[in-house]
């Protein structure tokens, strides 16, 4: 087995809120600025979504991403993978429009629908920067995020026209079935990347015990090493859990779209500071972060 694994850094998502930390980046700029930061600290790819940059509130304006792809293209030969996941209340179509704008290297594809539920946010929410965040997470507990097997097959083909390898987020053992349904449908391709999203209330638990149980039922459908695989886990198990994938043979992903925290009690002051504390453990191990271009060999990607 290679010591090589691919750091996937996840910059802002669409579940944190400027309130929760101060240092989380909202503006295009600081995106892009925190992406490129992450790439350089060994990040091989980064995971972007866009937000208004009055407010920090998520966004699906293709200008705003066009801002954020371009700074990061010009600096940075980093993966870009791109959500299609959007935020609460984006419809199919809004999401999948970045895949034929900009062709990224990567973009999300989220394997089925689940409740979704970031509404134990609102405790920490007592005032806050910007009025939308409290109704926001609040809302999600009516949530459910919809990726249906219509809209699955059909940003599966944008993605194939477009020259985008799908990293397929799977937030429960089930969703591992309707990937095995869409390779054998003819819209995903091997060798699949499989993203395995654990700790969101709604999915899968993010414990050792989670994580094992979604590797060997993928290796029971897909083959031991037929497929690649990264994991990441919302919150505090993010480190244990990513530590744990190393053995497997796993990619890692971590960011403050997942994470907000670089130890208990102290905020992780940029995305920058939770690669390079993934670096470190990797190192501590023997591992070594794939760099970008060995990221594309490992992930067989044809651009
Ligand atoms: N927000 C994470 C739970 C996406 O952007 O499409 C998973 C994610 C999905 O990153
Ligand atoms: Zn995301």
């Amino acid at each position: 087995m290679s010591n090589k694994r691919i750091i996937s850094c996840a910059i802002t998502g669409s579940i944190h809120t400027p309130t929760l930390s101060e240092y989380l980046p909202w503006k295009p700029e600081d995106i892009a600025r925190q992406a490129i930061d992450a790439a350089n600290a060994g990040a091989a790819s980064v995971h972007i979504h866009a937000r208004n940059p009055a407010n920090g509130a998520p966004s699906a304006e293709l200008g705003v991403y066009r801002e954020i792809v371009e700074k990061i293209r010009a600096e940075s030969d980093v993966l870009l993978c791109i959500t299609t996941g959007g935020g609460v209340g984006m419809s199919i179509e809004q999401r999948a429009a970045t895949v034929p704008e900009f062709k990224p290297d990567l973009s999300s594809m989220n394997a089925g629908s689940i409740n979704f539920g970031i509404f134990p946010l609102a405790k920490m929410l007592k005032e806050t920067k910007f009025d939308w965040e409290k109704p926001y997470v609040e809302s999600t507990q009516d949530f459910v995020f919809s990726n249906t097997f219509k809209a699955m097959e059909g940003i599966c083909l944008i993605m194939k026209e477009s020259g985008t390898k799908p990293e397929l987020e799977i937030y429960d053992i089930g969703q591992l079935y309707n990937v095995k349904y869409l390779l054998e449908r003819g819209v995903l391709e091997e060798p699949i990347f499989l993203q395995f999203v654990t700790g969101i209330l709604g999915g899968i638990g993010g414990t050792v015990y989670d994580l094992m149980n979604l590797h060997q039922t993928a290796d029971r459908i897909f083959g031991k090493g037929n497929y690649n695989w990264s994991v990441l886990s919302a919150g505090r198990m993010e480190f244990p859990i990513c530590t744990t994938a190393l053995f497997l043979g796993g990619n890692v992903r971590v960011g403050m779209e997942d994470n907000l925290f670089l130890a208990k009690g102290v905020p992780a002051k940029s995305n920058a500071e939770l690669v390079e504390k993934m670096v470190r453990i990797m190192r501590e191990f023997d591992f070594e972060p794939a760099t970008p271009r060995e990221a594309r060999e490992i992930l067989k990607l044809k651009r």
